[in-house]
């Protein structure tokens, strides 16, 4: 039966590059989804967007000298970038400060509010006095009191997994310079879970058969003692408040955020110049609204969501089913950017095609547990799977007999009873992954498809045409025709997890005709014969992976967090041994004339930044000064400097600098300084600072 599927991926907080564990989680099964339900003939819209208000987004646009704004419009650009190359397709991909956002999440509130489920009540909240704003969620750091891990968030601990009240964290500190909190009584609007509780159980309820197991565990035990959850914050960054006069309040960003699928669907509406269609897919009691998430979203998606969903007034259709995967780590660990436990992903797709990755991660898919990826593994679906079974098959079949043998033209075929038989096989196992597939079971569709594989490529074992092709062209051609009905169908199996190399693979088989237009089950290759098709030259999409080149990748990784410890280890040792520097003063050469002892709260008064020298040049009349230009996040400082006879202007040019940004301005030589560049000096030479590696401008240096 065909089916209208709305289909969602997790919006990404536009603060940060996205890694290959999110696409396992919630993006590249979208995209698979998608693909393979168009083929399977249902209809299908597809949106995304990135996720940009809220205290994620503002903390770290402050943290990188930037404005919120600055600071999702750089990371849309770099997400966006990131699903073109891994070939991830949005119908829409959007972003939840497009301009009909504000509308709707404002009227799901008030919706909400005019029905009685929203309260509205004062408590105490970390306040920042230094800062003069309130510290919501991740601005507010200290030490867990469940766990006593040191650095807590307001809202949750990293360490032992726990929502925390951020009022009970021991010694809170504002995240972003240390101050010391207090707290202060301000109101906020609670949304009343405990009131839907019974709706919401009885929806769960329906989808007890169908949905997965760890999804619907996880529902029913959090709405057990479900209580009403603030969904206001005292914050610049967000959608206000509706008819609220206090200043700074916005509505948090869990209850804008998936209000972001809608105002995708009302933008790709416009764009087709059918304003209204957008109402089509979110009231049509027929659409199967289908949310991809990782784990850590589900309550969100299947209890908060939900709850919004139900009582509004426009009609909206719930979600149909929220097929959420576990995490997906990396060589035995979380992936993690800081620690440089991660992917280069800008130099993973200068070396390898998507397709290997796609096929790699779907291989993987960490559906029912927790999975990984290792470089072996990798290395293993590329070589074995991806080449030895799938491109062995077709080079096999079209370059080694077809294009080499038969002068590029499809022979005839007459079918005995091991042709039929394969050729079934085949059918049955492409059948079997449309089932997977539709059903959410990516992993086990890629197994279906190997199987499919191994079947055809016995299947020329079994018939050996370089032997037939002496004593029996004619059985001979007939082999080399299956297997190009075997490669057709491979290929459309492998179409929603690897577009591109199933695309080479179909035209290789002489089909001039759209690969993506095709329909799922409906190629007969017991009866459609390709006989008599021209082929072209046939490039293999599959390469091989050496062991060489795993082992480098492994190092490469080793030695990145190698060098992370070691920088970590000089900041401890450096933290810790300025007190008992009285040991050296013992030798006179090394006596150190030591300034006076300052506070942590003097020492971060200091803003420091990495900054990129845009432009330097002498200053005229000054044999000993400098003019810097220096890219600082999206501003742009001068800087004099007096380290002219140490550097060449245009060396400099390029190179990045720690620049110390709160200095009083002050004049040199008629131009104005702000700031000053931070240099070593030793034997009398100035040496500019760097960090280790090059760093966003605007980075802070503490
Ligand atoms: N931005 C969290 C995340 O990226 C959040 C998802 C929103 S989906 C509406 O994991
Ligand atoms: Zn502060």
């Amino acid at each position: 039966m065909s089916e209208k599927y709305l289909v969602t991926s997790a919006l990404p907080y536009a603060n940060g590059p996205l890694h290959f564990g999110h696409i396992a989680g919630a993006y590249l099964p979208g995209d698979i989804f998608t693909r393979y339900a168009r083929l399977a003939g249902h209809e299908v819209l597809f949106v995304c967007g990135t996720d940009e208000y809220g205290a994620a987004i503002s903390l770290s646009a402050e943290k990188a000298g930037r404005s919120p704004r600055e600071h999702a419009d750089h990371y849309n650009g770099v997400i966006t970038k990131f699903f073109d190359q891994l070939n991830v397709k949005f119908d829409n991909f959007s972003r939840t400060t497009n301009k009909h956002h504000k509308a709707i999440a404002q009227e799901f509130f008030l919706s909400l509010e005019s029905k009685g489920f929203l309260t509205k009540s004062a408590s105490d909240r970390q306040y920042c006095p230094t800062c003069d704003r309130y510290l919501p969620d991740r601005f507010v750091v200290g030490e867990c009191y469940l766990c006593h891990h040191e650095n807590a968030r307001g809202d949750e601990c990293p360490k032992c997994g726990q929502f925390l009240d951020e009022t009970k964290l021991i010694n809170p500190r504002c995240k972003l310079y240390g101050h010391n909190t207090e707290l202060r009584n301000t109101t906020h609007w609670q949304l009343r879970l405990d009131l839907l509780k019974e709706e919401l159980e009885a929806w769960v309820e329906t989808k007890k058969d169908f949905w997965k197991s760890n999804v619907l565990s996880n529902v029913t035990g959090i709405l057990k003692d479900i209580g009403a959850r603030d969904i206001t914050r005292d914050l610049k960054w967000g959608v206000p408040v509706p008819n609220c006069d206090e200043e700074g309040k916005v509505l948090y960003v869990w209850f804008d955020a998936p209000i972001g699928y809608i105002s995708s669907t009302i933008e790709w509406a416009e764009k087709q110049g059918k304003p209204d269609l957008w109402k089509e897919w979110w009231t049509d009691k027929k659409t199967k609204l289908i949310h991809f998430i990782g784990k850590d979203n589900i309550t969100f998606h299947c209890i908060t969501w939900p709850a919004m969903l139900l009582k509004q007034d426009g009609g909206y259709i719930m979600p149909h089913n929220v097929p959420a995967n576990e995490f997906y780590n990396f060589e035995g660990k979380k992936f993690n950017k800081t620690s440089g436990w991660t992917i280069d992903t800008e130099d993973f797709f200068s070396k390898y095609p998507a397709d290997y990755i796609r096929w790699t991660i779907a291989r993987g898919a960490p559906e029912a547990k927790d999975s990984e990826f290792t470089w072996t593994e990798f290395q293993k679906c590329v070589n074995a799977e991806l080449n030895d079974t799938f491109g062995n098959l077709a080079t096999r079949i079209i370059r080694g007999f077809a294009l080499a043998k038969f002068e590029g033209v499809v022979p005839e075929a007459s079918l005995n009873d091991e042709d039929k038989a394969v050729l079934t096989t085949a059918l049955d196992c492409h059948k079997r992954a449309g089932e997977a597939l539709e059903n959410f079971k990516v992993r086990r569709a890629c197994e279906i498809i190997l199987e499919l594989g191994f079947a055809a490529n016995k299947y020329v074992e079994d018939q050996a045409p370089w032997k037939s092709f002496k004593t029996d062209k004619a059985r001979c051609g007939t082999t080399v025709n299956v297997g190009i009905r075997l490669v057709e169908l491979l290929a459309l199996s492998l179409y929603p997890l690897i577009p591109t190399s199933a695309e080479a693979l179909w035209s290789a088989t002489g089909r001039k005709d759209a690969l993506s237009e095709q329909r799922w089950g409906q190629i007969n290759i017991l009866e459609e014969d390709p006989a008599s098709r021209v082929l072209e030259a046939f490039e293999n999409p599959f390469g091989k992976l050496s062991k060489k080149q795993v082992k480098a990748e492994v190092d490469t990784l080793h030695e990145r967090l190698k060098q992370h410890e070691k920088a970590q280890k000089m900041t401890e040792n450096t933290e810790e041994k300025t007190a008992p520097a009285a040991e050296a003063t013992e030798t006179p050469e090394n006596a150190m004339n030591w300034k006076d002892e300052i506070s942590y709260d003097d020492f971060v008064k200091l803003d420091m930044r990495m900054a990129t020298v845009n432009t330097c040049e002498p200053v005229k009349g000054a044999d000993r000064l400098l003019k810097l230009e220096l890219q600082v996040g999206s501003e742009v400082r001068t800087v004099v400097s007096g380290i002219r006879e140490f550097y060449e202007a245009e060396s400099l040019v390029g190179r990045q600098v720690v620049y110390l940004a709160n200095l009083k301005p002050r004049k040199l030589r008629g131009v104005m300084s702000q700031g000053m560049v931070l240099a070593a000096t030793d034997a009398g030479k100035a040496i500019l600072l760097k960090a280790e590696q090059d760093c966003e401008p605007g980075a802070s240096v503490s």
